[in-house]
């Protein structure tokens, strides 16, 4: 047993007992004269129920809480999950095999099933304690807390921070067991009765409330002066409206409960990812790149640097939240028409030879001088290799490959096959994919606009035809066929800069991916092209740095760049927006002159 105990329900069924108030309730009051007769037992009885579910709301705030900030700060404080790890270390070996052989990969369903059962039942405990004495109902949670806290405190990996949720919730739970014993004595059964009676019994005997029975704690002492008619005549409706309070209390306390805990692990689910990316080892590349040269980056202050750092890629998807996919849960089904169905997981996948390529990423939504254009050094296992093992049948012409959160992208199969460093990458720029670049696999074409390519968060991959079956964007009527165009930007100066008259380095970046930049011409207000100087490259994929020396005059000046590729092709003129393959035109930059 190595993995957390999954954490989803557990507040959910804490709460469920809940329900089943109205009944009891109803069928509990029916007759008060006889239950005046023997107030104490019956009333003693008549809170048994009230204070059962006052303690299960309790521990359902309480944990909600708890998770809730566990979930906030990121910390691995969770009493639940705290309990539950200590309860695997704390069973002899021969249990846990035994647990193991009988439930199989349930056995962590049963350890949970177990841990709840045990909460409820010490958590019903407290609550009918607090509905005699709240003293005894506040030790019974300080136990409770007290568990919780031990457990978190002894792991191995504990952090101060780790105690705040479990405070968290203790502090909660104790103003929650207050309110719910409150509101619990006055919607308790036979509750109209056994005040009388007690009234009754205190006048009489004039005695301290809780000196001799238990009993004659009850409502007014724990709860106050409990908020009756004129002339302290009990009111008809009061044990209903009472009741009305206990139940709406209780179903808000659920709800908000459910509510955090829900919350708290979702959040707890994105640190535990973030923490699996952090802990990732990733092995050195089996084909590395070759290495960067000095002359690969000009270094001209403005101009995009070779390799993209990371942090600001740019980042293009349709998610609303970032999937958080862990290593350990990863799966990719290779499928369709193939002679064999691959299923990965993320240790085979790391298992197969690694290679290192720098590629150039692009958005066919980039506009002409567009920022969505990223140069990374990626590293991951070849797709062509992968497909080689599922054995392509003949016919199929598109990888239509699905991201964990249903995003689907097709990719042409010739493009995948042909020789050329298509990756299911796992990496980028030396550090495991951060997570809204895809995290823990992502496929990476060079050549190929993103939306036909680059699929994140990559889970399945099918074989089969353009004709048979679209991606996201080309229902959207988006181009099936996404080729990178040769395009150039100008990076420096900046639109509508004002500069210095002098020399003026002019300066960006061009890509034509997979078939290389061979040159780049320059030209100011529509005069001679002038050639451009160009930084080395490592390979034909990624994007190429070029400067030229502008010597500027005073005046208005307008710029304009374009690029040609390694077959021979100068890109276009004709300006031309994204939809639906891609923008083309000549990125011009209007810049003004000083003496
Ligand atoms: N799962 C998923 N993958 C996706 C997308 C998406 O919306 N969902 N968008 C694609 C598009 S249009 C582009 S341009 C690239 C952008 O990758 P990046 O965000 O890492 O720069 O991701 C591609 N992969
Ligand atoms: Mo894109």
């Amino acid at each position: 047993m190595t993995t957390k105990p999954d954490r989803s329900g557990v507040e959910g069924r804490d709460a469920d007992p809940a329900r089943h108030v109205p009944d009891r309730t109803g069928a509990a009051s029916a007759s008060p004269v006889r239950r005046a007769a023997s107030a104490s037992p019956a009333r003693r009885a008549a809170g048994v129920i009230p204070g059962i579910v006052a303690g299960l709301l309790t521990a359902a705030v309480a944990l909600g809480v708890a998770q809730l900030v566990a979930g906030i700060t990121g910390s691995e404080g969770s009493p639940v999950v705290a309990v539950g790890r200590a309860a695997i270390d704390l069973t002899p070996r021969p249990v846990t095999d035994f647990a193991i052989r009988v439930f199989g990969t349930h056995d962590k369903q049963v350890l949970l099933s177990v841990i709840i059962v045990a909460l409820a039942v010490f958590a019903a405990g407290f609550g009918i304690a607090a509905m005699r004495r709240l003293a005894a109902g506040f030790t019974g949670l300080a136990v409770f807390a007290a568990i919780g806290l031990l457990a978190v405190v002894t792991r191995p990996d504990f952090t101060p921070v780790d105690v705040a949720p479990t405070l968290a919730g203790a502090d909660v739970g104790a103003y929650a067991l207050v309110r719910f014993a409150r509101t619990a004595r006055r919607g308790a059964p036979g509750r109209v009765a056994a005040q009388a009676a007690d009234r009754a019994a205190t006048a009489l005997a004039a005695m301290p409330p809780d000196a001799t029975a238990p009993d004659a704690t009850a409502p007014g002492t724990m709860a106050g002066p409990p908020d009756r008619g004129p002339g302290g005549q009990v009111s008809a409706a009061a044990p209903g409206r009472d009741r009305r309070a206990f139940l709406v209390t209780g179903a808000v306390a659920v709800t908000g409960a459910a509510a955090s805990g829900v919350l708290g692990n979702v959040l707890a689910q994105r640190s535990a990812v973030s923490d699996a990316r952090a802990n990732l080892h990733i092995r050195r590349p089996d084909r590395p790149a070759p290495a960067l040269a000095a002359t690969d980056d000009l270094r001209i202050t403005g101009l995009s640097p070779f390799v993209t750092p990371s942090g600001s890629f740019y980042r293009v998807d349709t998610a609303l939240l970032i999937p958080q996919v862990s290593p350990a849960s990863w799966r990719l089904r290779v499928h369709g028409m193939v002679n064999r169905e691959l299923h990965i997981t993320f240790a085979d996948l790391v298992r197969r030879p690694l290679t290192e390529a720098d590629i150039t990423l692009c958005c066919v939504s980039n506009p002409v001088g567009g920022p969505y254009i990223g140069n990374a050094r990626w590293l991951g296992v070849s797709l062509a290799s992968l497909l080689r093992d599922a054995g392509i049948r003949p016919g199929a012409d598109q990888l239509l490959s699905t991201s964990s959160d249903g995003y689907t992208s097709g990719t042409p199969v010739a493009t995948v096959m042909d020789g050329r460093n298509a990756l299911l990458a796992i990496a980028m720029n030396g550090a495991a994919l951060p997570i809204a670049h895809g995290f823990p696999a992502r496929m990476i074409v060079p050549g190929l606009y993103g939306y036909v390519s680059a699929t994140k968060w990559v889970t399945d991959i099918k074989v089969t035809t353009f004709a048979a079956e679209q991606g996201y964007w080309i229902k959207q009527g988006w181009a099936a066929r996404g080729p990178i165009k040769t395009e150039s930007r100008i990076d420096v100066p900046t639109p509508n800069k004002t500069l210095k008259q002098g020399r003026v380095a002019v300066a960006g970046v061009a890509w034509a991916q997979h078939r290389g930049i061979e040159a780049v011409r320059v030209r100011a207000d529509r005069g001679p092209w002038r050639e451009a100087r160009l930084a080395t490259v490592p390979g034909i994929d990624t994007w190429r740095q070029w400067v030229w020396d502008w010597d500027a005059t005073p005046g208005a000046h307008q710029l304009q760049v374009r690029a040609t590729d390694k077959t021979g092709y100068t890109q276009t003129p004709v300006p031309v927006g994204p939809y639906p393959n891609g923008s083309t035109g000549w990125h011009t930059v209007t810049v003004k002159v000083t003496a």
